[in-house]
């Protein structure tokens, strides 16, 4: 039978330039976030001076300069990193609610990958687990979506 045609990004981050937005709030998980986004990125190709690092005080405000950022023409793709954990604040459902309403809105009005690397626990031990811990890295996984996503993203047609 014929075969359906597939396009699939893949993981070389050569020549593609990341934005990486991240709050300062529980910056003892948020910066491991960091970290692991930037080592993702390096190790996949990406050059030092093809990564810029925007540092926002809380997740509320990641989306506001992540579409600043996604429509300046610089980046191939912008990675969100944060940490939003429900034991800290009655206002747990706004935060992360408006964070991942905010970054999926600047994706779609941009047409560029803004990938949500926005941890959100009910307490900080959940929260470590994600950041380096017993369950992986989220920022490194949201960096890896960030370069399939760039290199997909050139067989959508975009920007052609
Ligand atoms: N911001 C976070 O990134 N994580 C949180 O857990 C958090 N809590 O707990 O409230 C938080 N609040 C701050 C918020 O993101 C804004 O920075 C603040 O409301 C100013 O707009």
């Amino acid at each position: 039978m014929e075969e359906f045609k597939t396009h699939e990004g893949h993981l070389n981050a050569e020549g593609k330039r990341f934005a990486v937005v991240a709050s300062r709030y529980n910056e003892i998980i948020t910066s491991r976030l960091i970290s692991g986004a930037e080592d993702c990125l390096r190790r996949h190709g990406a050059r030092v001076a093809d990564i810029e690092v925007f540092r926002v005080p809380g997740a509320f405000e990641i989306s506001l300069v992540a579409g600043n950022a996604a429509g300046s023409g610089r980046f191939d793709a912008v990675v969100c990193l944060g940490t939003v954990i429900r034991g800290q604040t009655p206002h747990f459902d706004f935060v992360a609610s408006e964070v991942a309403r905010g970054i999926g809105r600047v994706s779609s009005e941009t047409g560029l990958p803004v990938i949500f690397g926005v941890v959100t626990t009910d307490t900080i031990e959940q929260a470590l687990d994600r950041a380096g811990g017993r369950t992986g890295n989220r920022g490194a996984e949201a960096a890896l979506a960030a370069i399939e996503m760039a290199t997909l993203m050139e067989k959508t047609g975009a920007g052609e």
